[in-house]
């Protein structure tokens, strides 16, 4: 049993508190048990009021592994520390309460945390969620250490929840080209301390391609479903996870309808069945969206030599393909509409997207 504190008093509370979880989930170990969240005046300075949760961890590392880790967490949702060791309005704050039944005393770490017995915004949540455990210092009741607390703040309970996120091992990212499947993926196997997996693509073919897709489709799928299927089975021994691949294989069979005769189609389709079961099944689909018009602005943008000839006509036709395939398909969909918006250079904006995946 490791009991965290985690509080917030800047910015959306709520989203931080949320993402902290999401990311001790993946990052260290999926949380156990979670209290509600509590609001309360900062104590100590002066800033606005706090949302503070208490959760159970479990995991093998060392405290100060762990401590290095949770530092980590607090870095990557923007937390700032100055030099000086006064308290200051922090967008996150996780603290190691306890760590099982150690006791720990040196400059960078306490354990327990030494002023939990006299807050209230740390015992009011901590008895949610562990009322048979025992303070290794006193042999102490959480019960009993708050019966005898001489803070007088009385936590209010507040409505919203923070929720524990299912742990996906493999996620795949799709969308149309151009939608940004591959700076999404690298985005998100940073904030999971994830595996990512990119799409191998021969160029000359893709080029071959969008010269004459009528004569050059079936060879072009095939050569990307060759690839596709050798990246699979090379990764499915592999025991990083999450796994994060920037596509899905089933892609394939999206464009292939759109792109080949029906008679192709037909060959196309039994020799991808033929292989299907090498693929591995991401638990979760990320579908990315945004409106046809700003991707083919976009990928003019980037000015790739071999994407010269992709217009407007053709996204929309893929396009279509892909919303057909969404209302059918049997793989689990999570959509994301990214607007106009610049998550990678805006990491804030990043944070939205991965809240919204954890609460989901
Ligand atoms: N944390 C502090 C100082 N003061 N006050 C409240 N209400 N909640 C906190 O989490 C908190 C605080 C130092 O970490
Ligand atoms: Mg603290
Ligand atoms: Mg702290």
């Amino acid at each position: 049993m490791i009991y965290l504190s985690i509080g917030s008093n800047l910015g959306d509370r709520l989203s931080f508190l949320q993402l902290a979880v999401g990311l001790i989930s993946y990052r260290i170990s999926k949380v156990k048990n979670i209290s509600r969240i509590y609001e309360t005046p900062a104590m100590g300075f002066k800033g606005n009021p706090f949302y503070n949760i208490c959760v159970e961890i479990n995991t093998d590392l060392r405290p100060k592994s762990l401590l290095k880790k949770l530092l980590d967490i607090e870095k990557y949702l923007g937390r700032v520390r100055s030099s000086d060791r006064k308290s200051k309005s922090r967008k996150i704050d996780i603290d190691i309460v306890y760590y099982k039944n150690l006791i720990i005393n040196d400059k960078e770490l306490h354990i327990p945390h030494e002023n939990m017995h006299e807050r209230n915004f740390v015992l009011y949540p901590l008895l949610e969620i562990c009322d048979k455990f025992i303070d290794p210092r006193n042999g102490k009741s959480i019960q009993t250490l708050l019966e005898s607390s001489k803070d007088t703040v009385i936590p209010k309970k507040v409505e919203q929840k923070v929720y524990i996120p299912e742990i996906k091992k493999v996620i795949a990212i799709e969308g149309l080209i151009g939608v940004g499947k591959t700076e999404f993926s690298r985005k998100l196997s940073e904030a999971l301390s994830g595996e990512i997996i990119l799409e191998q693509f021969k160029e000359i073919n893709l080029e071959k391609f969008y010269n004459n897709p009528a004569q050059n489709a079936f060879e072009t799928e095939k050569s990307f479903l060759e690839l596709r299927l050798d990246q699979h089975k090379e990764f499915k021994n592999k025991k990083k996870y999450p796994q994060i691949f920037d596509y899905l294989a089933h892609k394939s069979i999206i464009f292939a309808k759109k792109t080949m005769t029906k008679f192709e189609f037909i060959k196309f389709q039994s020799d991808f069945n033929n292989c299907s079961k090498f693929f591995i099944k991401p638990e979760v689909v990320i579908l990315l969206d945004r409106d046809t018009k700003y991707i083919l602005k976009n990928i003019k943008k980037r000015g790739r030599n071999f994407e010269k000839k992709i217009d407007f006509k053709y996204l929309d036709l893929i396009k279509s393909e892909y919303n057909n395939w969404k209302t059918k398909t049997k793989f689990m969909l999570f959509s994301l509409d990214l607007k106009k918006s610049d998550f990678k250079n805006d990491h804030s904006i990043f944070l939205i997207f991965l809240n919204l995946f954890f609460k989901n």
